[in-house]
């Protein structure tokens, strides 16, 4: 019989990602949600701002209109033993293990947040590649981005490309900021290969650094909070000197 997470991984080497659903233990969700809750309305730091972003539908500058608005409550593994207990849990490192086929490290220099998603004020983000965030010796990361609460295409969930994490593209299909040309028609007709799982509380979507996603705004009333993290064999080293070699990473206990 094949085993759930070897299935799971098959998907993901196949999609670029997969959802599981209840990934997170249901008993653990309250608390998670509670502090996700207290941090936001203490603006603990380190914070990360929509309008820092300059991100379509992001407010201009900090001093406009919805300006504070957060969008990452960053270093989560840092902020709050309960995120740390979930980043570097027995079934985030087993499912990671399995995929890198050996020993596997969390990296701290992106991701590693609460990623927040604000009504009104928060941003839709493009067309891009994770993998534009980092510098290692093999483009071979996971994340994987854990839902406190419902996702939606309503709420501003995420939209993959399918097999996209498998996919050559030059650099002119990318802008500046290394997003996705939607303007370019070859580019259009990938994207129109789009899907947005709707994940519930609990549920789990792991995704390659390489596969195309984006996210789109929230149209609800009610802020969306997701953790989210990344992993990386422990062989594939960060670049020295860049961003990604930056801050000691954690080594996940077998
Ligand atoms: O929630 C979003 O806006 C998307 C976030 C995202 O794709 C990212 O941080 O790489």
């Amino acid at each position: 019989m094949v085993n759930h997470s070897q299935a799971e991984i098959a998907e993901l080497r196949r999609q670029g990602y997969v959802v599981v659903p209840q990934f997170l233990q249901p008993a653990d969700l309250p608390a998670l949600n509670r502090t996700a809750r207290q941090q936001l309305s203490a603006r603990a730091e380190p914070l990360e701002f929509e309008a820092d972003l300059h991100y379509p539908g992001a407010p201009p500058s900090r001093a406009a209109a919805g300006g504070e608005t957060v969008r990452r409550l960053l270093d989560a593994h840092g902020r709050d033993t309960g995120f740390a207990r979930v980043a570097t849990s027995r079934a985030v490192g087993d499912w990671m293990r399995g995929y890198f086929d050996g020993e596997v490290v969390m990296s701290r220099a992106h991701h590693n947040c609460l990623m927040t998603k604000h009504p009104r004020y928060g941003s839709l983000t493009g067309w891009h590649r994770d993998i534009r965030y980092w510098s290692f010796a093999r483009e071979d990361l996971v994340s994987v981005w854990l839902a406190l609460g419902p996702e939606t295409v309503d709420n501003g969930a995420l939209w993959f490309v399918p097999g996209s994490h498998h996919m050559e593209f030059d650099a002119a299909r990318f802008d500046a900021e290394k997003f996705f040309r939607a303007d370019r028609a070859d580019n259009a007709a990938i994207i129109d290969t789009r899907v947005s799982p709707r994940l519930a509380p609990g549920d789990a979507v792991f995704f390659h650094c390489n596969t195309l996603h984006s996210a789109g705004k929230n149209s609800s009333d009610a802020v969306k909070f997701s953790l989210v993290f990344t992993y990386h064999a422990a062989g594939n080293a960060p670049t020295p000197g860049t961003r990604s070699a930056s801050i000691a990473e954690i080594a996940l206990s077998g």
